[in-house]
Protein backbone atom coordinates (compact mmCIF):
# COMPACT_ATOMS: atom_id res chain seq x y z
CA UNK A 1 0.00 0.00 0.00
CA UNK A 2 1.35 3.07 -0.82
CA UNK A 3 0.80 7.16 -1.16
CA UNK A 4 1.58 8.98 -4.34
CA UNK A 5 2.38 13.00 -5.14
CA UNK A 6 2.76 14.01 -8.35
CA UNK A 7 2.51 17.54 -10.62
CA UNK A 8 3.20 19.45 -13.33
CA UNK A 9 2.51 17.85 -16.28
CA UNK A 10 1.12 20.73 -18.04
CA UNK A 11 -0.80 18.80 -20.60
CA UNK A 12 -1.31 21.16 -23.49
CA UNK A 13 1.57 23.76 -22.98
CA UNK A 14 2.13 25.53 -25.88
CA UNK A 15 5.32 25.20 -25.75
CA UNK A 16 4.79 21.20 -25.38
CA UNK A 17 4.86 18.91 -29.07
CA UNK A 18 5.13 15.76 -27.02
CA UNK A 19 2.13 15.82 -25.34
CA UNK A 20 1.26 12.54 -26.97
CA UNK A 21 4.08 10.69 -25.39
CA UNK A 22 3.69 12.26 -22.39
CA UNK A 23 -0.10 11.40 -21.76
CA UNK A 24 1.07 8.19 -22.84
CA UNK A 25 4.26 7.86 -19.91
CA UNK A 26 1.43 9.06 -17.46
CA UNK A 27 -1.17 6.09 -18.84
CA UNK A 28 1.19 3.75 -17.95
CA UNK A 29 1.99 5.25 -14.65
CA UNK A 30 -1.69 5.84 -13.12
CA UNK A 31 -1.78 1.84 -14.64
CA UNK A 32 0.95 0.64 -12.81
CA UNK A 33 0.44 2.49 -9.45
CA UNK A 34 -3.24 1.09 -9.84
CA UNK A 35 -1.36 -2.14 -7.90
CA UNK A 36 -0.45 -0.77 -4.59
CA UNK A 37 -1.93 3.38 -4.68
CA UNK A 38 -4.74 4.27 -1.74
CA UNK A 39 -4.28 8.00 -2.70
CA UNK A 40 -2.35 10.16 -5.45
CA UNK A 41 -2.30 13.41 -4.85
CA UNK A 42 -2.00 15.58 -7.89
CA UNK A 43 -0.52 18.43 -6.75
CA UNK A 44 -1.52 21.04 -9.64
CA UNK A 45 -0.89 21.72 -12.80
CA UNK A 46 -1.53 18.76 -14.47
CA UNK A 47 -2.76 20.97 -17.53
CA UNK A 48 -1.51 23.93 -18.75
CA UNK A 49 -5.02 25.43 -18.50
CA UNK A 50 -8.57 24.05 -17.12
CA UNK A 51 -11.51 26.80 -16.83
CA UNK A 52 -14.91 25.70 -16.56
CA UNK A 53 -17.34 27.98 -19.04
CA UNK A 54 -20.92 28.36 -18.26
CA UNK A 55 -20.90 24.60 -20.10
CA UNK A 56 -17.97 22.77 -18.59
CA UNK A 57 -14.71 22.26 -20.66
CA UNK A 58 -13.55 20.39 -23.38
CA UNK A 59 -11.64 17.62 -22.04
CA UNK A 60 -8.53 17.95 -23.62
CA UNK A 61 -6.66 14.28 -22.59
CA UNK A 62 -9.62 12.06 -22.25
CA UNK A 63 -7.30 9.23 -22.07
CA UNK A 64 -5.81 11.53 -18.40
CA UNK A 65 -9.29 11.78 -17.42
CA UNK A 66 -10.30 7.99 -17.84
CA UNK A 67 -7.05 6.60 -16.46
CA UNK A 68 -7.28 8.65 -12.96
CA UNK A 69 -11.37 7.14 -13.19
CA UNK A 70 -10.25 3.76 -13.50
CA UNK A 71 -7.36 4.18 -10.61
CA UNK A 72 -10.26 5.24 -8.44
CA UNK A 73 -12.47 2.09 -9.74
CA UNK A 74 -9.09 -0.23 -7.98
CA UNK A 75 -9.46 1.42 -4.83
CA UNK A 76 -7.22 4.51 -4.45
CA UNK A 77 -8.73 7.79 -3.82
CA UNK A 78 -7.49 10.93 -5.99
CA UNK A 79 -6.49 14.01 -4.48
CA UNK A 80 -6.12 17.32 -6.78
CA UNK A 81 -5.20 20.53 -5.71
CA UNK A 82 -5.18 22.92 -8.31
CA UNK A 83 -2.14 24.82 -9.49
CA UNK A 84 -2.02 28.12 -11.06
CA UNK A 85 -3.24 26.66 -14.53
CA UNK A 86 -5.91 24.59 -13.34
CA UNK A 87 -6.97 25.67 -10.22
CA UNK A 88 -10.68 26.34 -11.88
CA UNK A 89 -11.01 22.54 -12.49
CA UNK A 90 -14.66 21.74 -11.27
CA UNK A 91 -17.66 19.56 -12.47
CA UNK A 92 -15.97 18.82 -15.58
CA UNK A 93 -13.17 17.41 -14.04
CA UNK A 94 -15.01 15.79 -11.51
CA UNK A 95 -17.30 13.83 -13.20
CA UNK A 96 -14.82 13.12 -15.86
CA UNK A 97 -11.84 11.78 -13.17
CA UNK A 98 -14.20 11.07 -9.83
CA UNK A 99 -11.35 13.11 -8.30
CA UNK A 100 -11.58 15.43 -4.89
CA UNK A 101 -11.02 18.60 -5.78
CA UNK A 102 -9.30 20.96 -3.69
CA UNK A 103 -8.65 24.25 -3.89
CA UNK A 104 -6.35 25.32 -1.24
CA UNK A 105 -3.07 23.82 0.77
CA UNK A 106 -4.21 20.56 2.50
CA UNK A 107 -2.80 18.81 5.64
CA UNK A 108 -2.86 15.13 6.06
CA UNK A 109 -1.41 12.43 7.85
CA UNK A 110 -0.32 8.99 6.19
CA UNK A 111 2.18 6.22 8.37
CA UNK A 112 1.75 8.96 11.17
CA UNK A 113 3.52 11.19 9.25
CA UNK A 114 2.08 14.83 9.47
CA UNK A 115 1.74 15.78 5.56
CA UNK A 116 1.59 19.66 4.73
CA UNK A 117 0.52 19.36 0.38
CA UNK A 118 0.80 22.73 -1.46
CA UNK A 119 1.34 23.33 -5.16
CA UNK A 120 3.69 26.02 -4.40
CA UNK A 121 2.91 29.41 -6.40
CA UNK A 122 3.34 32.97 -5.17
CA UNK A 123 6.02 31.51 -2.31
CA UNK A 124 8.65 33.88 -3.54
CA UNK A 125 9.14 37.38 -2.28
CA UNK A 126 9.07 39.12 -5.36
CA UNK A 127 5.94 36.97 -7.28
CA UNK A 128 3.76 40.09 -5.44
CA UNK A 129 2.15 41.11 -9.05
CA UNK A 130 1.36 37.18 -9.93
CA UNK A 131 -0.19 37.27 -6.35
CA UNK A 132 -2.34 40.03 -6.89
CA UNK A 133 -2.99 38.26 -10.31
CA UNK A 134 -4.05 35.23 -8.56
CA UNK A 135 -6.40 37.41 -6.14
CA UNK A 136 -8.31 38.66 -9.27
CA UNK A 137 -8.25 35.20 -11.15
CA UNK A 138 -9.52 33.87 -8.16
CA UNK A 139 -12.40 35.76 -7.29
CA UNK A 140 -16.03 34.57 -6.98
CA UNK A 141 -17.43 37.48 -9.18
CA UNK A 142 -14.74 37.86 -11.75
CA UNK A 143 -15.12 33.59 -12.17
CA UNK A 144 -18.87 34.25 -13.12
CA UNK A 145 -17.83 36.89 -15.51
CA UNK A 146 -14.96 34.78 -17.17
CA UNK A 147 -17.20 31.65 -17.40
CA UNK A 148 -19.82 33.67 -19.31
CA UNK A 149 -16.93 34.32 -21.98
CA UNK A 150 -16.75 33.34 -25.53
CA UNK A 151 -13.96 30.71 -26.27
CA UNK A 152 -11.95 33.12 -28.15
CA UNK A 153 -11.99 35.09 -24.92
CA UNK A 154 -11.30 32.24 -22.76
CA UNK A 155 -8.08 32.06 -24.62
CA UNK A 156 -7.08 34.91 -23.72
CA UNK A 157 -7.43 34.18 -20.31
CA UNK A 158 -5.52 31.13 -20.93
CA UNK A 159 -2.42 33.38 -22.02
CA UNK A 160 -2.75 35.69 -19.48
CA UNK A 161 -2.63 32.58 -16.95
CA UNK A 162 0.05 30.87 -18.89
CA UNK A 163 2.45 33.56 -20.36
CA UNK A 164 3.85 34.92 -17.15
CA UNK A 165 5.43 31.35 -16.15
CA UNK A 166 6.12 30.48 -19.38
CA UNK A 167 8.10 33.64 -19.61
CA UNK A 168 9.52 32.65 -16.68
CA UNK A 169 11.11 29.82 -18.15
CA UNK A 170 11.34 26.63 -15.93
CA UNK A 171 15.69 27.17 -15.30
CA UNK A 172 15.05 30.87 -13.58
CA UNK A 173 12.95 28.64 -10.70
CA UNK A 174 16.66 27.72 -9.77
CA UNK A 175 17.27 31.50 -8.11
CA UNK A 176 13.81 30.60 -5.86
CA UNK A 177 15.28 27.66 -4.42
CA UNK A 178 16.03 29.12 -1.13
CA UNK A 179 12.80 30.70 -0.58
CA UNK A 180 10.76 27.30 -1.07
CA UNK A 181 13.29 25.64 1.49
CA UNK A 182 12.63 28.80 4.19
CA UNK A 183 8.88 28.06 3.18
CA UNK A 184 9.07 24.37 4.27
CA UNK A 185 10.86 24.68 7.39
CA UNK A 186 8.58 27.30 8.54
CA UNK A 187 5.90 24.68 7.89
CA UNK A 188 7.81 22.15 9.43
CA UNK A 189 7.99 24.64 12.32
CA UNK A 190 4.12 24.42 12.65
CA UNK A 191 4.62 20.69 13.72
CA UNK A 192 4.85 19.19 9.96
CA UNK A 193 6.73 15.87 8.96
CA UNK A 194 6.87 16.20 5.68
CA UNK A 195 6.12 19.23 2.97
CA UNK A 196 5.34 18.61 -0.40
CA UNK A 197 4.84 21.12 -3.36
CA UNK A 198 4.91 21.24 -6.78
CA UNK A 199 5.54 24.60 -9.16
CA UNK A 200 9.44 24.94 -9.35
CA UNK A 201 9.26 21.60 -11.85
CA UNK A 202 12.62 21.00 -10.06
CA UNK A 203 12.74 17.65 -8.38
CA UNK A 204 13.96 18.38 -4.83
CA UNK A 205 14.45 16.22 -1.75
CA UNK A 206 15.75 18.47 1.41
CA UNK A 207 16.42 16.99 4.79
CA UNK A 208 15.15 20.87 6.80
CA UNK A 209 15.92 20.68 10.58
CA UNK A 210 12.72 18.59 11.96
CA UNK A 211 11.57 17.35 8.87
CA UNK A 212 11.96 16.74 4.89
CA UNK A 213 10.78 18.69 2.00
CA UNK A 214 10.06 17.38 -1.58
CA UNK A 215 9.47 19.01 -4.91
CA UNK A 216 7.31 16.25 -6.93
CA UNK A 217 8.73 18.05 -9.84
CA UNK A 218 7.69 17.87 -12.99
CA UNK A 219 6.12 15.45 -15.79
CA UNK A 220 7.86 17.60 -19.19
CA UNK A 221 11.47 16.49 -18.92
CA UNK A 222 11.93 14.46 -15.22
CA UNK A 223 8.67 12.61 -15.14
CA UNK A 224 9.12 12.76 -11.28
CA UNK A 225 7.29 11.64 -8.23
CA UNK A 226 7.06 11.47 -4.85
CA UNK A 227 5.93 7.87 -3.09
CA UNK A 228 5.30 7.15 0.42
CA UNK A 229 5.14 3.69 1.47
CA UNK A 230 5.56 1.91 5.10
CA UNK A 231 9.17 2.01 4.23
CA UNK A 232 9.74 5.66 3.88
CA UNK A 233 9.50 8.84 1.23
CA UNK A 234 10.73 8.16 -2.41
CA UNK A 235 11.45 10.49 -5.41
CA UNK A 236 11.67 8.36 -8.09
CA UNK A 237 11.39 9.13 -12.63
CA UNK A 238 9.05 7.27 -14.55
CA UNK A 239 11.27 8.81 -17.64
CA UNK A 240 11.94 5.68 -19.08
CA UNK A 241 9.09 3.73 -18.59
CA UNK A 242 10.12 2.22 -15.65
CA UNK A 243 10.33 2.51 -11.58
CA UNK A 244 13.99 4.74 -10.89
CA UNK A 245 15.51 6.51 -8.29
CA UNK A 246 15.67 10.39 -9.80
CA UNK A 247 19.20 10.85 -9.86
CA UNK A 248 19.71 14.82 -8.63
CA UNK A 249 22.78 14.66 -10.08
CA UNK A 250 21.88 14.05 -13.66
CA UNK A 251 19.96 17.66 -13.38
CA UNK A 252 21.27 20.38 -15.49
CA UNK A 253 21.49 23.72 -13.49
CA UNK A 254 21.92 26.90 -15.95
CA UNK A 255 25.12 28.69 -15.87
MN1 LIG B 1 2.52 26.10 -11.24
Amino acid sequence: MAVYFISDAHFGAPYSDTDEHRVKLFSRFIDLIGEDADYLYIIGDLYDFWFEYRDGFPNPFPEVTSRLKELGDRGAEVIFIGGNHDWWAGKTFKQATGARIEKKDIEVTHYGKRIFIGHGDGIPKDDWAYRILRKILRNPVNIWLFSRLSAEMGMKLARLVSSRSHALGQYRQWKFLGEYKEYAQKRIDDGFDIVILGHTHIPQEVELKGGHYFNSGNWIRDFTYVKLDESGFYLNTFKNGDVEKFDFDKMKKPE
